[in-house]
C-alpha cells in the first residue's frame, strides 16, 4: 500500500531543469514567430527560470547552450542566476550552426574542422569549470544524406577520437551525456542514431560518460520505457531530454502528446532507482514553444513532468510483484493503470500549499503580473533565442 505522504516526501526531491532556448523565439524551418517580451540575454533567459521555479518549486537550474548563450564572464552569470534563485545546470555544446559543419563537426573528413569542433567541446568544459556544471551533454548532427558520402566506419573512428579528449578534459566530478538521434539534420545516416551506438561509445570512455535520452527522437513505436530500464540496468542513464511528439522531433510540451508514455517511462526510471537523487539521473526539458506562450508552456512542462512522477510513485510494487509472480496479466496490468488512472492533482496540490507554494502554479504566474511587465520592459535590442 503506497501512502500519499509517502509519495509526497520523494516528490520534494524532484528537479527538473529548464532550457535557456526555450525562454527564446523559435520556430521551424518554415517560419520563427517572434513574441514580445522574449528574453534578449542570456541573464533575462535566466530571470524567466527562476519565475518558473518560483511557482513549481522543482525547476531550480537552467541549461546553457552554447554559443547561445555565451557572456564574458560566466562565473558572474552564476552568481546572477544564484542571486535570481536558480542556478546553472547542463552546458549544452553546440557544433551543429557553423557553415563549417555542413560536412560533419567531430566526424568530418576535414581535420581541420574536426580540431574546431573539439575546440568548442574543450571550450565548453572550461565553461563548465566556471559555472560550476556537472555535466556536460554532447549532441551531434553529424551524418551522410548519401550511401558512399564518407565512409561510416571512419566516422566512428573520428567520433571516438573525439569523444576521448572530451572525456580526458572533464574533471573527477564532471560529466558526459550523450545524446542520440535517429535523423535529422541528416537523412541517410546519423553518426550517433540510437542508444546502442551511444551506449557502446559510453562504455569504452569510462563510468564519467553516460546516454542521454531525448524522448523525441526515436523512430515510431520505439519502446523508450525498455530503453530506459536496460540503460538504468547497466548504470548508464544519465540524462533525459523531456519533450513531446507527434511525427518526429517536434519539441513540443513534455507529456502533451502521450502522457501515458511518459507515466510509463518514469515508472521505469522509479523502478531501476533513477529516482533517487543518488542515481545522478538528470531531468531537463528540451523543447521550443513556438506558437504558445513560453513560460507558461515551460510551467505546463514541468508539472507534467511531476504528474506523470506523482502517478508512477503511486505504483504499488509489492502488488505488481504478486501478480507478475502469479502470472496474473491482467491483474499486473490492473495495478499500473490503477496508478496511472489516479488524479494526483489534489496530492499535488497538497504537496505545495505544504512548501509554502500557490496550489496552482499557472494562477500563481498570470497572477504576478511578469508576463505583463517582461512585454513592457523587454523593447529593442536583439531577441535571443533559438539559434540566435
Ligand atoms: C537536437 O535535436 C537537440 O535535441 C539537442 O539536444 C540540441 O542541443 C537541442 O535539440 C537544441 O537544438
Ligand atoms: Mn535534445
Ligand atoms: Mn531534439
Amino acid at each position: 500500500m503506497v501512502t500519499p505522504s509517502a509519495v509526497k516526501s520523494r516528490l520534494r526531491t524532484q528537479q527538473i531543469e529548464t532550457p535557456s532556448w526555450a525562454y527564446g523565439n523559435s520556430g521551424t524551418r518554415f517560419k520563427v514567430f517572434a513574441q514580445p517580451g522574449v528574453p534578449r540575454t542570456p541573464e533575462e533567459k535566466i530571470d524567466d527560470a527562476a519565475q518558473v521555479h518560483a511557482v513549481t518549486g522543482i525547476a531550480p537550474s537552467v541549461a546553457l547552450h552554447i554559443p547561445w548563450d555565451r557572456v564574458d564572464d560566466y562565473a558572474a552569470l552564476a552568481k546572477y542566476a544564484e542571486a535570481a534563485g536558480v542556478r546553472l545546470g547542463t552546458i549544452n555544446s553546440n557544433v551543429f550552426q557553423d557553415d563549417d559543419y555542413k560536412l560533419g563537426s567531430v566526424t568530418n573528413p576535414d581535420p581541420r574542422i574536426r580540431r574546431k569542433a573539439l575546440a568548442h567541446l574543450l571550450e565548453c568544459v572550461d565553461i563548465m569549470d566556471e559555472t560550476g556544471s556537472r555535466d556536460l551533454k554532447l549532441w551531434f548532427s553529424d551524418g551522410t544524406n548519401y550511401p558512399g558520402q564518407d565512409d561510416i566506419r571512419a566516422r566512428q573512428d573520428r567520433l571516438a577520437e573525439a569523444l576521448a579528449a572530451v572525456y580526458e578534459r572533464i574533471g573527477a566530478h564532471q560529466r558526459m551525456v550523450l545524446e542520440y538521434k535517429l535523423f535529422e539534420p541528416a537523412f541517410y545516416t546519423m553518426d550517433v542514431p540510437d542508444w546502442g551506438t551511444s551506449y557502446a561509445h559510453c562504455v569504452r570512455l569510462g563510468e564519467k560518460a553516460t546516454v542521454c535520452v531525448d524522448t523525441g527522437h526515436h523512430a515510431h513505436g520505439t519502446n523508450i520505457e525498455f530503453i530506459v530500464a536496460f540503460l538504468l540496468r547497466e548504470g548508464k542513464l544519465g540524462a533525459f531530454d523531456f519533450n513531446s511528439r507527434f511525427y518526429a522531433d517536434d519539441d513540443l510540451m513534455a507529456g502533451a502528446a502521450d502522457p501515458f508514455g511518459l507515466f510509463r517511462i518514469m515508472y521505469e526510471v522509479v523502478r531501476g532507482g533513477g529516482f533517487e537523487p543518488e542515481s545522478g539521473v538528470a531531468f531537463m526539458l528540451d523543447q521550443c514553444h513556438n506558437i504558445e506562450a513560453k513560460i507558461p508552456a515551460i510551467i505546463r512542462s514541468v508539472l507534467n513532468v511531476q504528474e506523470a512522477t506523482a502517478k508512477a510513485l503511486l505504483v504499488d510494487r509489492d502488488e505488481l510483484a504478486k501478480a507478475q509472480d502469479s502470472g496474473d496479466v491482467l491483474g499486473a496490468n490492473e495495478v499500473l493503470m490503477d496508478a496511472y488512472h489516479t488524479d494526483v492533482r489534489p496530492l499535488l496540490a497538497e504537496l505545495r500549499a505544504e512548501q509554502g507554494l500557490d496550489p496552482d502554479p499557472l494562477g500563481a504566474y498570470r497572477r504576478s503580473g511578469y508576463g505583463e511587465r517582461i512585454v513592457a520592459e523587454r523593447v529593442g535590442g536583439e531577441q535571443a533565442g533559438w539559434g540566435a
